[in-house]
């Protein structure tokens, strides 16, 4: 005797934002700081910076967060009384903003994940790194 199989109806998933698939821009401002320390001496670009100063690559905020798909646009003001760069691996985005300068970095976050934006032009131990997290 053959069996008859029984269709299985598939339960439709809950949309949440159906429609708005639209490519989103995000924009942020981010300033790069020197503040005192007592880290020890330290010498970039022929000037020797003795125990006064750390550098903070983000300042505020701290973390950038995008969905994926976003067009980022990221405006780095350098306050840092030297170079500094500005670095997301993944991203391929590698600059430098000279000091008492400000670029605008763009580009599609087209990978999601959590990327460490780093100064790589120093050392890392005198920079808080930031983050990128893109949302899937
Ligand atoms: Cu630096």
């Amino acid at each position: 005797m053959k069996v008859t199989k029984t269709m299985l109806s598939l339960a439709l998933g809950l949309l949440l934002t159906g429609g708005a698939a639209q490519a989103a821009e995000q924009s942020f401002k981010v300033v790069v700081n020197a503040y005192d320390t007592d880290i020890p001496e330290l010498k970039v670009e022929g000037v020797t910076v003795k125990n006064i100063r750390a550098f903070n690559v983000l300042n505020e905020p701290e973390t950038l967060a995008v969905k994926k798909g976003t067009s980022v646009k990221i405006t780095v003001e350098n306050k840092s009384p030297i170079s500094e760069g500005f670095a997301i691996d993944e991203y391929g985005i590698k600059e430098v903003i000279k000091a008492g300068e400000t670029k605008t970095i763009t580009f599609v976050a087209d990978k999601a994940g959590a990327f460490t934006i780093w100064c790589q032009l120093h050392p890392k131990n005198i920079h808080l790194p930031g983050t990128l997290n893109v949302i899937e």
